[in-house]
């Protein structure tokens, strides 16, 4: 048939997700060793997981290994309204679309951000491939002459192939679609505009102006493509991880961004941890690439995101000057308000739920003055509520990454350096929105339809109102 011809998006940027960790490996060799790290580490979590119950459900990890083996998400830096037009076009085509508005100015970064991934659930089953994808916001910067001198290097390059952007006049008469014939072209000329360029778009003098300025402007207009900055698998055990990571030897972070590991199993959010593991130099001494990995919780509702900055800003403030062991300590001891089981979790209302029928059964018993129906039918057994992953970024975590991959290599202390403070923001998501030319969707809209979703089926087929 004549559908049949073209290529199935969920499949292409699952072979794009693998072209560019390939890719990635080659470039930066650490890469493929922590990838092993991860992959072991997950196979005998689930192992034991699967030796001490018979649910893998029971621990929040909806995951399959499959889908695990192939989980990255990656990390971009663009400069201009254009780049970031074109790349929302490419991500496209491999059915990736912008969620999440990430004010970065908070962090006294001149910048803000969107992540483009999948948006269906079963695409996101299949392959969830996210990127983290920051745009240069050019009037918050101070300097005149950087500024000036940085529009001029990102006016002139061009990080795109003149053969990709024919493809994408194709694929978008063709429906958005690319034919089978020609995927494996889109594939590598799209992978070129995220390639690692070995010689800069700007020259030495200016590089020094652009990171007097501020790190992150040489970073995004001194080179030639968009690099991707950093490739992240996921793993079922941060800690695990960190710990064979310095076994065998990789220069690792000492603190992990994100939630402290209450319990390790069911960790609300991402977390993340760095290593610096290779320094590409460009003349002076550029930090262009690193290793990170990340564990993924469940996602929390506003409320249970209000908690949650509210106990980070709490541990943060009692842990002014401490040293960073003593700062694990007063966080742990500060995040014991958080609920720590997922029932607590979820009869509170912290966190979002996919919610399954079981078996279906006769329901006479049921009664309001015995509470919610939704929890009776949960210690009935009849209905199973699943924590929906969090697949998305952290806004406090992304602003530690930037200031941890910003340092040079001695300071590492986070309690001193991340002097996040939302006080300083100058969002602009209808800027961002403007630039991109589409509108952003947005989290809780997001989280909340996919819950939603689930109980309105649980409903049907119960022949209740739940919602
Ligand atoms: C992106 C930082 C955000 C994460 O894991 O939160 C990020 C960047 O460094 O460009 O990747
Ligand atoms: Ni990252």
């Amino acid at each position: 048939t004549a559908a049949s011809t073209y290529a199935d998006k969920d499949g292409l940027r699952t072979r794009f997700a693998a072209a560019m960790s390939s890719m990635y490996r080659s470039e930066v060799p650490l890469y493929g060793d922590l990838i092993e790290i991860v992959r072991e580490t997950n196979q005998s979590v689930l192992n034991a997981t699967n030796a001490k119950s018979q649910s893998i459900d029971a621990t929040g990890i909806k995951a399959n290994i499959e889908r695990l083996t192939q989980e990255r998400h990656g990390a971009i830096r663009l400069g201009t309204p254009y780049e970031l037009r074109t790349i929302k076009r490419i991500f496209e085509v491999l059915g990736m679309h912008p969620i999440g508005y990430y004010d970065l100015s908070i962090a006294g970064l001149p910048m803000h951000a969107t992540c483009f991934r999948p948006l269906r659930v079963s695409s996101l089953d299949t392959n969830p491939f996210r990127v983290f994808t920051t745009l240069l916001r050019p009037e918050l910067l101070a300097s005149e002459e950087a500024r000036q001198l940085s529009l001029e290097l990102l006016e002139k390059r061009n990080i795109f192939s003149t053969f990709l952007l024919n493809l994408l006049d194709v694929a978008e008469k063709q429906g958005g679609r690319l034919k089978e014939e020609q995927a494996e072209t889109f594939i590598q000329e799209a992978l070129t505009t995220f390639r690692w360029q070995s010689v800069a778009a700007a020259t030495f003098d200016q590089y020094q102006i652009l990171k007097a300025e501020h790190p992150i402007l040489a970073d995004i207009a001194s080179f030639k493509s968009a690099h991707i900055n950093h490739l992240t698998p996921r793993t079922l055990d941060i800690s695990a991880v960190h710990l064979r990571m310095n076994k065998a030897g990789m220069a690792v972070k000492d603190d992990i961004e994100g939630p402290p590991l209450v319990n390790a199993q069911q960790n609300e959010n991402q977390g993340t941890d760095l290593s610096g593991s290779q320094e590409l130099m460009i003349q002076a001494s550029h930090k262009a690439r690193f290793g990170e990995i990340e564990e993924r919780g469940a996602a929390v509702t506003p409320k249970g995101r209000e908690l949650y900055d509210r106990l980070l800003q709490e541990s943060k403030r009692q842990s002014a000057g401490v040293t960073v062991s003593e700062a694990n300590a007063i966080t742990t001891k500060v995040f014991k308000d958080f609920p720590d089981t997922w029932k607590d979790l979820r009869q509170q209302n912290l966190i979002y739920c996919e919610f399954h029928v079981k078996r279906v059964a006769t329901m006479s018993s049921l009664d309001l003055k015995d509470g919610p129906i939704l929890e009776q039918l949960i210690s009935m057994n009849i209905v199973d509520a699943v924590p929906i992953t969090y697949e998305d970024f952290l806004p406090f975590s992304a602003a530690g990454i930037f200031q941890s991959n910003l340092q040079t290599d001695n300071v590492s202390k986070c309690a001193s350096k991340c002097s996040l403070d939302v006080s300083h923001s100058v969002a602009d998501s209808t800027g961002l929105e403007k630039a991109m030319g589409t509108k952003i969707s947005d989290l809780d809209t997001w989280y909340s339809a996919v819950q939603m979703k689930s109980l309105e089926e649980v409903g049907k087929i119960l022949g209740l109102n739940l919602c």
